[in-house]
């Protein structure tokens, strides 16, 4: 047997091809023209062979690396007879210390695990050509007890790694060489620190025990994580460990700035309030000796852990609260930690491991399926937001189709409406006011309009009524503000008008309505629908509405449910007035009926507010005298 070095073979002189795909793992046997690389470069992809067959020892490139012609690409334990160039010798790699530059290389070896023989290894953290910090985890390994993070014993370069996914593990099992810098460290095998051992600490003169706080008087608490390791520096509210008990698992955050020096605790030990974890050298005087009580609105639990209503994140916390949650993560501290620097919520990950952990790939693959969902939507509408794609369909198949080019305007409307759709929980209302006698005064007042140059609708009578009914209402002259806490209440009345145009629904503004008559209302709408239409709205001509009014009126109908949009809290839709028999106590009388729609923002407004706005809208419409107040 023999270990041969197997380099990059002729890629047609291609320079700097990346790779993209690495098909084989350290452990496998291949055969002769097995593929086991994939490179890419910007005009083909290639399936890179194994010249010979044998078993791989060491993976020389990981995803994403830039090779060339010649380059190494993976160690081969092949036949001897097929490689008598090889030396004869199977000395495995990390019991040979090499100097290499200024770097020496260090085999490092699973460190004691408390006597755990034939340990699964469930991950591996690191690729060879990576470089990592001491201290960063190389492998995961799990027992049925504990999972533990084996950390690098020290900074550098990975070499090779001879332990993958799947093998046993004991203490002594070599897992990797490196070319560590300096030279300082160049035997093999050091001992390696599990994240869970119980490694004593140099005392200082600084250094503060920390102790569990108050966990709301549960006793016995399963100690399930230890998210640091000796001489790890952490901030104020980091989390420490994790305790789990049937009903909760709470992360217990660090009670100020400073660096770990000593853990007392380890996966699988029960904690209680006063619980010594470790100690740490904390910076500055003012840390005090122990963690500090949850803070008043922390999510403690009052009982022994129970769930909370609906599951927080489990991450840490900026202040020095006990982060309780009831989401089941099954994850390592080194997993948990990449997911605190990615921002990632860790209960929105599926885990792929055994029994459901969560690794570092789940990890980065969340991350990557986020980031091409946003890129793939761009803010167009597409099936974000969670909501499953639209499948493409071929109408073809139906019969003779043509694809029609949507105006932008088209699609800026569609990209608002679902906007406004997923954001907005919308709720309608209905009433039919009675118009009869706004009508016998607008037309009444017609002729007279037309010679001032105004064709006089109902609109505007509609429009000065919205108005007032704002301005009765004020609880519907609002916006919900981003930050979801507060209302933003306008103390002007604008009011925003759906006009149809052949380019697409276009929404221009008629400031201050409730300082304007009824013949201003009515110019101004001709005015903005006209410019509408011919394309030439201003950008603030459309902005600063309070209330939309969308009137399907001269078209017919009896009543639909117009879209509310994020920047108003309603919108009024209006349909054909029409003669209807109503009842005055004593006869059915003919009168002008207008059907009125109302949408409302229902985070911003509720549905009392809702009812009173529309009945004194009614009311205004009902009784032009009314319009004059
Ligand atoms: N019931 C019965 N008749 C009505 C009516 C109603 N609710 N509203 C208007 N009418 C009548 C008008 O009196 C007019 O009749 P006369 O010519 O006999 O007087 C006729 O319908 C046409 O009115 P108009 O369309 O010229 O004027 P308007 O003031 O009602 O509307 C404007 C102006 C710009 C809003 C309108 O032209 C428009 O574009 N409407 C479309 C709005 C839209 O697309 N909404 C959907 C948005 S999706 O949410």
């Amino acid at each position: 047997m023999a270990i041969e070095t197997i380099n990059i073979p002729d890629i047609g002189g291609a320079e700097g091809v990346e790779v993209i795909e690495i098909s084989v793992a350290v452990g496998d046997t291949i055969e002769a023209e097995d593929d086991v690389l994939v490179l890419e470069s910007d005009k083909a992809s290639m399936d890179i062979p194994a010249p010979k067959g044998g078993v791989i020892k060491s993976i020389l490139v990981k995803v994403g690396d830039k090779v060339s012609e010649g380059a190494p690409m993976l160690e081969l334990e092949t036949d001897a007879a097929e490689a008598p160039a090889a030396s004869a010798e199977d000395a495995p790699a990390s019991a040979e210390p090499k100097a290499s530059g200024g770097s020496s290389e260090m085999a490092v070896a699973v460190p004691d695990i408390g006597g755990g023989e034939g340990v699964d290894v469930i991950e591996v953290c690191v690729a060879v050509g990576d470089t990592i910090e001491e201290g960063d985890s190389i492998i995961v390994l799990e027992s049925d007890k504990a999972s533990m993070d084996i950390p690098a014993p020290a900074a550098g370069k990975i070499v090779s790694i001879s332990i993958k996914e799947g093998d046993k593990a004991s203490e002594g099992t070599p897992i990797l060489v490196m070319a560590t810098e300096g030279g300082a460290q160049t035997e093999s095998a050091p001992a390696a620190t599990a994240a869970q051992s119980e490694a004593p600490a140099p005392a200082a003169s600084s250094t503060q025990d920390i102790t569990v706080p108050d966990i709301g008087g549960a006793e016995g608490v399963d100690v399930i994580e230890v998210c640091v390791e000796i001489g790890d520096t952490v901030s104020e509210g980091d989390s420490l460990i994790v305790l789990e008990s049937d009903k909760a698992s709470m992360e217990i955050p660090a009670p100020a700035n400073g660096k770990i020096t000593a853990l007392n605790i380890k996966v699988g030990d029960k904690a209680s309030q006063g619980t010594v974890i470790g100690q740490m050298e904390a910076e500055g005087a003012a840390a005090s000796a122990e963690a500090p009580e949850p803070a008043k609105e922390a999510p403690a639990p009052s009982k022994p852990a129970p769930a909370p209503a609906s599951p927080a994140p489990a991450q840490a916390s900026s202040s020095n609260e006990v982060v309780v949650s009831s989401g089941e993560v099954y994850a390592g501290p080194a997993v948990r930690k990449l997911a605190r620097q990615l921002g990632v919520n860790l209960t929105e990950v599926k885990g792929t491991g055994t029994r459901g952990r969560v690794s570092f790939e789940d990890v980065h693959g969340f991350v990557k399926n986020v980031m091409q969902q946003r890129s793939a939507g761009g803010g167009k509408v597409t099936g974000g937001s969670g909501i499953p794609a639209v499948p493409d369909i071929d109408y073809a198949q139906f019969g003779e189709v043509e694809l029609v080019k949507m105006s932008k305007i088209k699609q800026l409307t569609a990209e608002a409406m679902t906007r406004n759709w997923l954001n907005i929980p919308r709720v309608t209302q209905f009433d039919d006011a009675d118009i009869t006698e706004i009508e016998s005064f607008r037309k009444g007042m017609k002729a007279e309009a037309e010679k001032s140059g105004v064709k006089l609708t109902p609109l505007p009578f509609i429009i000065k009524a919205a108005a007032a009914a704002l301005k009765a209402e004020p609880s519907f002259n609002v916006a919900m503000h981003n930050d979801g806490e507060h209302i933003v209440q306008k103390k002007f009345i604008h009011i925003a008008v759906a006009v149809d145009t052949p380019r697409g629904l276009m929404v221009p503004v008629i400031k201050n309505v409730d300082q304007k008559g009824i013949y201003d209302i009515a110019r101004e709408v001709i005015e903005l629908a006209g410019k509408a239409r011919d394309g030439k709205l201003k950008p603030a001509e459309m902005q600063g509405g309070c209330f939309t009014i969308s009137s399907l009126g001269p078209i017919g109908g009896t009543g639909f449910t117009p879209m509310v949009s994020t920047t108003e809290a309603g919108i009024l839709g209006v349909s054909k007035a029409s003669i209807q028999p109503v009842w005055d106590g004593a006869a059915f009388q003919p009168r002008m009926m207008l059907p009125l729609s109302l949408s409302y923002d229902h985070r911003a407004v509720n549905g009392s507010d809702a009812g009173r706005f529309l009945t004194y809208l009614s009311s205004v419409l009902g009784d032009v005298r009314r319009l004059l107040l």
